[in-house]
């Protein structure tokens, strides 16, 4: 009999990190992880089996199903804004081309199972594509189907993603004799830039947050590569997991669209500087735009609708602003480094 678990791709990344710590807590399911590099130490007792390898490879899917009865995946793995934009091809690759296999792996394991697979998908507020400043300004928050005319590879691919998502799930093989009768489970949500106490991004273009944040606790000074005014919206880590856990767990009935916004506040780096500055006395954080990575980040909406998420499976964070700084990341991230 093959042994049923959740698949997690992209675990070492900071999703992957707190997902793992959570779902290993709810104890309910056995973990299977994947990811490029070696799964961190502290996370392996956690898990069920992690493996090293790529989600380009075929071969490697496919013994996961062969050996696996996998009823969710949470496919984390991805290249982010910044990193994407050195090497589109790749990215696009690894972020299109590695959805689409997962979600083949998804269906052809609904089939064998003889149920859907629960398919946990994190798009991003780099899907939007605002024309220019004073647009962007005058915005209210954006609601999932606005701007979407992302100017990164990055958030192409996510959107197209969302697409190939929504397709699987209702639409796979439409003109076949015989209908797929169990399918993927599609859900996708639409994060703000992250931050985590626990590690710090790699690739993404709303980093200037967490590194201003690690940077000042560890006494090293910080030029952020975006203007003060820049405005886009951010979570705190434990919020993004649990939005996660959340849509996972939600009634398959309430869910009236594929792909939810979620937010938790809306900061200018001006705004996260001082709080920094409160928080770690002696930071010293300059301002040094870089005009390209300025373009990319004043694209973004600076504000996300989560209303219909709020009203379809009771989303709520946990860590606005003031409890996100100081509950979660000050002291969290001031232990970090003492
Ligand atoms: C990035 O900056 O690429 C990511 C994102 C906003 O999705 N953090």
């Amino acid at each position: 009999m093959r042994k049923s678990v959740i698949l997690i791709t992209g675990a070492n990344g900071e999703v992957g990190h707190g997902l793992i710590t959570q779902l290993a807590q709810q104890d309910t399911h056995d973990i299977l992880v994947l990811d490029l590099h070696p799964l961190a130490p502290e996370l392996r007792p956690l898990v069920k089996r992690w493996l090293t390898g790529d989600i380009l490879d075929q071969h490697l899917l496919q013994r996961l199903m062969s050996e696996y009865d996998i009823s969710m995946i949470f496919h984390l793995a991805a290249l982010l804004s910044t990193r994407a934009e050195f090497t589109p091809e790749v990215a696009h690759r690894v972020n299109v081309e590695g959805t689409l296999n997962l979600l083949h792996l998804a269906i052809e394991g609904a089939r064998w199972r003889g149920e859907s697979v629960t398919f946990l998908f994190p798009s991003s507020v780099a899907v939007y594509g605002v024309p220019d400043l004073a647009t962007k300004t005058a915005l209210p928050p954006l609601k999932e189907h606005e701007y979407t005319q992302p100017t990164t590879m990055y958030g192409c691919n996510k959107l197209y993603c969302e697409h190939l998502g929504r397709y699987y799930a209702g639409y796979y093989r439409q003109l076949a004799a015989e209908p797929e009768r169990f399918g993927v489970d599609f859900r996708a949500l639409r994060f703000p830039g992250l931050i985590s106490a626990a590690t710090l991004p790699s690739g993404g273009t709303s980093d200037y947050a967490p590194e201003m944040l690690h940077a000042a606790a560890q006494g090293q000074p910080y030029a952020c590569f975006v203007r003060p005014d820049t405005t886009i919206p951010f979570m705190a880590m434990p919020d993004a997991i649990d939005a996660l856990l959340h849509l996972a767990r939600a009634e398959r009935g309430a869910l009236r669209q594929q792909v939810y916004n979620v937010t938790s506040f809306s900061l200018s780096a001006a705004a996260i500087a001082e709080r920094v500055g409160a928080a770690f006395p002696g930071a010293q954080v300059t301002f040094a735009p870089d005009l390209r990575r300025q373009a990319i980040v004043d694209s973004w909406a600076a504000a996300l609708d989560d209303s219909a998420a709020r009203q379809d499976w009771g989303w709520a964070p946990q860590f606005q602003a003031e409890r996100a700084f100081a509950d979660y990341l000050v002291p969290r991230i001031q232990a970090r480094y003492t």
